[in-house]
């Protein structure tokens, strides 16, 4: 681990890089303070048939940030337009509103929670599979993105 603290904001450097050397998880809780999210088979195609979950912890109060950097040609977002589907939601359930649901190589740069939960799922049909995704998040540990706790 990598820790520097630039005024109010910590930033944490995780190695989840290694995800590139073997399948990466279909899912999963994650709760450290920065990280990679990968579609299954990154940085070759994903697989077919997908129904993955995964759902980003913070602490109470403490926003998520998740970006799609697209500045760089292999992590660019791209699925199967209508068919392989990523969605994003503003809490920890399935039924947590719908923020962001992204197909195709149309994603923002970003996108932050209001709650200190993301929910991602990542649907795929049983043809045709492309490069999919290479997401990064952090926990936003500046004061002034305190959000209320519940
Ligand atoms: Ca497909």
């Amino acid at each position: 681990y990598f820790y520097a603290t630039f005024g109010l904001k910590i930033w944490q450097q995780n190695n989840l890089d290694i995800f590139s050397c073997s399948l990466a998880p279909c899912g999963g809780n994650l709760k450290a303070s920065s990280g990679i999210i990968l579609s299954p088979g990154w940085p070759e195609l994903y697989k077919e048939a997908l129904n993955c979950e995964w759902i980003i912890e913070a602490p109470p109060g403490y926003p998520i940030k998740i970006i799609f950097d697209n500045t760089v040609l292999i992590h660019r977002f791209r699925t199967e337009v209508n068919y392989d589907v990523l969605e994003v939601r503003d809490g920890r359930y399935p039924s947590s509103p719908l923020i962001g649901s992204y197909q195709g190589t149309q994603v923002p740069q970003f996108l932050i929670s209001t709650s200190n939960f993301l929910y991602l799922l990542f649907t795929t049909d049983k043809s045709h599979s492309d490069i999919g995704f290479r997401i990064r998040y952090e926990i936003s540990y500046n004061a002034q993105n305190l959000v209320k706790a519940c």
